[in-house]
């Protein structure tokens, strides 16, 4: 077997498992597979962090300047590998070819530009006791980090966590999702090119429950970054948090969108679309729950249901598909499983929610029409529950209190949107909605000086900006008396 395998790069050398053996890697386009991954366990780990160990000195004491000139070098790469990494992510997660050449590559060149930049600008703060002494703060790295990323935007979410984590100087053992680990590959050849001194990013491929399980459980892994599930999450907490562990958790959202009658409609209903089902509705930031103002329910609703139905779901390699396959045949089980759980609940299914066969090479792809449905009570478990595809529901509201708590009656708090002209209104409501970012007559506009992530059962921590180069460093006082 010797097509397309993905190896680890454990201080700077890319090899197979310790184990010898490997995972199936499917292409989620035709249902094959294309590919095969390390199957890595603890050994695996051991070596990576003993890389990681031995480079934290020099990478550490290297200086900003030094560490920003390499990350911008692995940056450049990634622009001029831009169309092989898109392709590859495709091939790899199955999202349209349109997704991953302007969301998913644009946005980890980004990442990684960002960070190495804003480590030159990171300053700590100083604390003057007149006449007796002088504070000032160090903020340190930690040493060696543990990042874990999921399948839905494979080397955006990567780059998101290991840019922080080398600009402030620690050492990484990282692993990408067994889903989509090809990116990540691809990165690590790259990181090869730019001269990254060998073991400061180790990327180690396997199981969550195997390798993922072994740099939560490893004691010299200090601080641990982690997006996915909020029951994975769970599971990292209780694993971390004896062992005590800096965590930042992004995890699941079940994210409100709410639609006034004085919005702007069209902006509403185009920006709604694309909050709906961007990457097959498989982004934590998605507005999953549309509550719209009684007066303009219907006319937004027959709106929405006709946009949705001219979504064309195929072939992610065509210019013209806006949908792709979903991840995994087990990912596309579990999002059937919740529209038919919808229907159970008393919904009703407006359009899709369908599997679609494109045919020919594609039959074994696992496509999903989008799905809107409508009717159901806002406390039904296809209304609590993350379904994380391309499944919408919508309700009705008559009063601004009405649509808090329907938006606030849930156990995550990731995002919301708030569609309305009036500005007071939408000033109120950002006050007052559980959630850790809120978008007002947006959506997903990002800048990444800001604070990114939720509450309640959506996460623990921020990343974006200096949270997350405050997460990758310890702030340490010192105080010199005169
Ligand atoms: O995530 P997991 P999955 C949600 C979404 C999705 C659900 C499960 O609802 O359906 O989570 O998706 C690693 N110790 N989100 O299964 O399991 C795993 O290998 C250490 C929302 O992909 O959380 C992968 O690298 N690591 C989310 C990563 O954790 C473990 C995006 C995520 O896998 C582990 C993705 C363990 N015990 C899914 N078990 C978002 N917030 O964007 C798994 N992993």
């Amino acid at each position: 077997m010797t097509e397309q395998q993905v190896k680890n790069y454990i201080g700077g050398t890319l090899v197979p498992a310790h184990s010898g053996l490997w995972l199936d890697n499917y292409n989620p386009s035709n249902g094959q597979v294309y590919s095969y991954i390390p199957d890595s366990n603890a050994e695996d780990v051991q070596q990576a962090v003993e890389a990681a160990e031995k480079a934290f000195p020099p990478w550490s004491g290297c200086g900003a300047q030094e560490r920003y000139r390499i990350m911008n070098s692995i940056a450049d790469l990634i622009a001029e590998r831009r169309e092989e990494l898109a392709q590859a992510e495709s091939m790899d997660s199955g999202k349209a070819i349109g997704t991953s050449r302007s969301v998913d590559i644009p946005r980890a060149e980004a990442n990684i530009r960002f960070f190495a930049t804003a480590i030159l600008h990171f300053g700590s703060e100083s604390h003057h006791m007149e006449g007796v002494a002088v504070n000032y703060t160090l903020r340190q790295p930690i040493g060696v980090v543990g990042c874990i990323s999921p399948w839905n935007l494979p080397l955006y979410l990567f780059t998101w966590k290991i840019a922080p984590a080398l600009a402030a100087g620690n050492c990484v053992v990282a692993k990408p999702s067994e889903l989509t680990p090809m990116t990540a590959f691809l990165l690590s050849k790259i990181c090869l090119e730019a001269g990254l001194p060998p073991g400061v990013l180790n990327i180690v491929h396997g199981l969550g429950s195997k390798a993922g399980q072994a740099i939560v459980e490893h004691p010299k892994i200090k601080a641990l970054s982690f997006t996915g599930g909020t029951a994975t999450g769970r599971i990292l907490a209780a694993t971390a948090a004896p062992m005590f562990k800096k965590l930042s958790l992004e995890l699941g959202g079940k994210n409100p969108n709410l639609v006034f009658a004085d919005c702007d409609f069209e902006k509403a209903v185009s920006t709604t679309v694309r909050s709906s089902f961007a990457n097959n509705g498989q982004i934590c930031l998605c507005g999953s729950r549309i509550y719209i103002e009684r007066p303009i329910y219907e006319k937004f609703r027959d709106e929405l249901v006709r946009r949705t139905k001219a979504l064309k779901v195929g072939d992610p390699f065509d210019d013209k598909t806006d949908q792709g396959a979903l991840v995994s045949k087990q990912h596309r089980e579990k999002v059937m499983g919740y529209l038919a759980l919808a229907k159970k609940e008393g919904g009703t299914i407006l359009c899709g929610g369908e599997p679609i066969d494109p045919g020919g090479a594609l039959s074994g792809g696992y496509y999903l029409s989008p799905a809107v449905a409508e009717g159901l009570p806002n406390t039904c478990r296809t209304n609590q529950e993350e379904i994380f595809g391309p499944v919408v529901t919508l309700q009705p509201f008559d009063t601004e209190e009405e649509a808090l708590a329907l938006a606030n009656g849930v156990v995550y708090g990731l995002s919301s949107t708030i569609w309305t002209s009036d500005i007071g209104r939408a000033s109120r409501i950002a006050g007052r909605i559980q959630a850790g970012i809120v978008w007002i007559n947006c959506w997903l506009l990002r800048d990444l000086r800001t604070p990114f992530g939720g509450v309640k059962n959506s996460g623990v921590g921020r990343e974006g900006g200096t949270e997350a180069l405050r997460f990758f460093t310890e702030a340490k006082n010192v105080c010199v008396r005169y």
